[in-house]
C-alpha cells in the first residue's frame, strides 16, 4: 500500500520530469513563451494580468470572451487564441474565473498541457473544492496552489492586497517573486483547502460587519439622519469593539467563557429583543440582525446565560451538518 508521503514523492517526481521536458518541447513546437499565463480576464483576472505586466513580466492571457484581452494586449500582453496555447506558453498558469465549475470547463481542452507547470487557482471556492482540484491537478502532473484574494481589483499590485496561498510549498517558493507582484503573498500550508478556509473566514467576518452596519445606517436614516453624519460615531464605536477581539479569541482557545464576564448572554438576550422591537417600530426590517437573537436565546437555553458572547461559537460548532447545509444554501 503506498503511503500518502510516497504518493506525494511520486507526484513530485512526475512533475519534475515533466518540467525538465517542458522547455525542450515548447521550443520544438516553436511556441511563444512567457513568464506567466493568466486565464480569465474578468475584473479580477484583468487586474492580476495588469499587475504582472507592470512588474516587467511577459504575460500571456486568455479569456472566453476574447474582447476582454484587447486592453491588456495594448499594454503588452500576448493574447492566446485558445486556452491550450495559453497554458503551454508559461510554466506558471494563474486562473481567476467565476467559480470552480468554470475552471474545469475552461481548462477542459488544455488538461494535457498542465503537466510540469504550476497551476495557481485564485477563483473563489470552498476548502473541499480546493482539495479536489489539487488532486485533479496532481493527476495531470501539475503542482497546485490554491489562493484566496483578500482585495478588490484596484488594490491588486499593492502591498495592501493580501493573497493567501496553500498547496505545493515548493511551487510557492519557486514562484514567490512573481506572486509577490500581485500583492502580499502569504503561504498557509500544504493542505490546499487552507487558503479558501481562511478566505471564507475573513469574508464572512466582513459580511457580518456589513450586516450590522447596513442595519445601523437604516435605523438612523429612519429619522432622516444622514449616513455621513452618523459615520464618525459609528467608526469610533467599531474601533472600540475591535479592541475586544483579543479577549474573545483567548476565551475561544481556552474555553473560559465564565471568568470576568462583563456582558453576559442573559442580559444580551433581553437587550437584543429591544433591537428587534425598536427596528420594527422605526419601519426597519430586522432580518439582518434577527438570527443573532435566535442564537443568543439558544445559548441561554443551553446553560450559557452567565457566559460571555464568545461562547456563541460553541452553539454554531455543534450545529448538525445537515442543518448547517440547509441553512447555508
Ligand atoms: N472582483 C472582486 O471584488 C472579487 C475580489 C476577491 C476575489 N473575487 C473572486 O475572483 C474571481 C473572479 O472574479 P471577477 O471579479 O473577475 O469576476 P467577473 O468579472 O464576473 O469575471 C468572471 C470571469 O469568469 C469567466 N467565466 C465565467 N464563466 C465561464 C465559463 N463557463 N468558461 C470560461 N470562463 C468563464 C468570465 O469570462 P467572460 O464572461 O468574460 O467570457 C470572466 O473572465 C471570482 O471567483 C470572485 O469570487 C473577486
Amino acid at each position: 500500500m503506498p503511503t500518502a508521503a510516497s504518493a506525494r514523492t511520486c507526484r513530485r517526481l512526475i512533475a519534475r520530469t515533466a518540467r525538465r521536458n517542458f522547455t525542450i518541447e515548447a521550443k520544438k513546437k516553436g511556441k511563444q513563451m512567457s513568464d506567466v499565463s493568466v486565464i480569465g480576464l474578468g475584473a479580477m483576472g484583468s487586474a492580476l494580468a495588469r499587475a504582472l505586466l507592470k512588474s516587467g513580466l511577459s504575460v500571456t492571457v486568455w479569456n472566453r470572451s476574447p474582447a476582454k484581452a484587447e486592453a491588456l494586449v495594448a499594454e503588452g500582453a500576448i493574447a492566446a487564441t485558445n486556452v491550450k496555447d495559453a497554458v503551454e506558453a508559461s510554466r506558471l498558469v494563474i486562473a481567476c474565473l467565476l467559480v470552480y465549475d468554470t475552471v474545469y470547463e475552461a481548462f477542459e481542452p488544455a488538461t494535457d498541457a498542465l503537466a510540469g507547470r504550476t497551476f495557481v487557482n485564485l477563483t473563489n471556492g470552498t476548502p473541499a473544492q480546493a482539495r479536489e482540484m489539487a488532486q485533479w491537478a496532481a493527476a495531470r502532473g501539475a503542482d497546485y496552489l490554491d489562493g484566496g484574494i483578500m482585495a478588490v481589483p484596484p488594490m491588486i499590485g499593492q502591498a495592501e492586497a493580501l493573497i493567501l496561498y496553500s498547496g505545493a510549498r515548493a511551487a510557492f517558493e519557486a514562484h514567490g517573486k512573481t506572486l509577490g507582484a500581485l500583492g502580499a503573498a502569504r503561504y498557509l500550508g500544504e493542505d490546499a483547502g487552507l487558503a479558501p478556509l481562511h478566505d471564507i473566514a475573513l469574508l464572512t467576518a466582513m459580511y457580518g460587519l456589513f450586516s450590522g452596519v447596513t442595519h445601523a445606517f437604516a435605523l438612523t436614516g429612519s429619522e432622516k439622519g444622514s449616513a455621513e453624519q452618523f459615520l464618525p460615531m459609528l467608526t469610533n464605536w467599531l474601533g472600540a469593539v475591535m479592541t475586544w477581539l483579543p479577549d474573545m479569541a483567548r476565551r475561544i482557545d481556552s474555553g473560559d467563557y465564565r471568568s470576568n464576564v462583563v456582558s453576559n448572554l442573559e442580559m444580551q438576550a433581553a437587550a437584543f429583543k429591544n433591537f428587534i422591537v425598536a427596528s420594527e417600530g422605526q419601519g426597519v426590517s430586522p432580518e439582518l440582525i434577527a438570527p443573532m437573537l435566535q442564537l443568543i436565546r439558544k445559548a441561554v437555553a443551553s446553560g450559557y446565560g452567565d457566559a460571555d458572547q464568545a461562547s456563541l461559537v460553541e452553539m454554531i460548532r455543534t450545529m448538525p451538518p445537515a442543518e448547517t447545509q440547509r441553512a447555508a444554501i
